[in-house]
């Protein structure tokens, strides 16, 4: 079996053993968005910045579902949901916690963010953890596609990295799994017997 390119760091250094990534390919695979309604105007921008750039990274378009709930809370629960369908290679979670709007907003950001880590602890299916925590409106403008870029096709990289990457390792596992063992040749029982 072909084994992982050695690699030059981004420091320049060589690593001497094998390296294991995932590509920024989202050919052939299914993505999830799970996305939060409260504060629907940010949301709405994260889910555009995730749906585009999983285009780009060649995920065609009925390849990825968008699935709605509430608010941030819910965004554990309807992920390990759409998980548990194991039609997805990857899910990207998106929802706007405003702090200055949200008098529970460190309960619901610290929820939000513990339900999907421990989802995509799990290792089986790639979670990205799009969420926006925010002190005020400004600052979820400047993350939702302004000055700060778009934490939804942030999010949506990442699970096209990870869900690549598993991918690569999942199908390692299957080729060592299919090398047959060795067998150890039967002694001969042909030789001449001892007096
Ligand atoms: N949900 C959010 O996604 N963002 C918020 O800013 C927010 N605020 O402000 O409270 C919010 N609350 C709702 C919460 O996520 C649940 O839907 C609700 O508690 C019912 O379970």
């Amino acid at each position: 079996m072909s084994r992982p390119e050695t690699k030059a760091s981004s420091y320049g250094a060589e690593h001497e053993g094998p390296v294991h990534e995932g590509g920024l390919s989202g050919n052939g695979k299914r993505f999830a968005i799970v996305a939060a309604r409260f504060n629907d105007f940010i949301v709405e921008k994260l889910i555009d910045g995730a749906r585009a750039a999983l285009r780009r990274a060649g995920v065609a378009q009925e390849d990825i579902e968008l699935f709605r709930c509430p608010g941030a809370m819910e965004i554990p629960g309807l992920a390990r949901k759409v998980a548990d369908t194991s039609k997805f290679d990857g899910i990207v979670c998106l929802g706007a916690v405003i702090r200055g709007a949200t008098p529970h907003f460190d309960l619901v950001v610290r929820e939000a963010a513990a339900g999907v880590g421990t989802l995509a602890a799990e290792g089986k299916i790639a979670v990205a953890f799009g969420v926006l925590a925010c002190d005020n409106i400004e600052q979820a403008v400047e993350r939702a596609g302004a000055k700060a870029g778009n934490r939804g096709a942030d999010a949506a990289m990442v699970a096209v990295e990870m869900a690549d990457l598993y991918a690569r390792m999942d199908a390692e596992k299957k080729a060592e799994a299919a090398v047959p063992v060795s067998v150890v040749p039967a002694p001969p029982t042909d030789l001449p017997r001892r007096k």
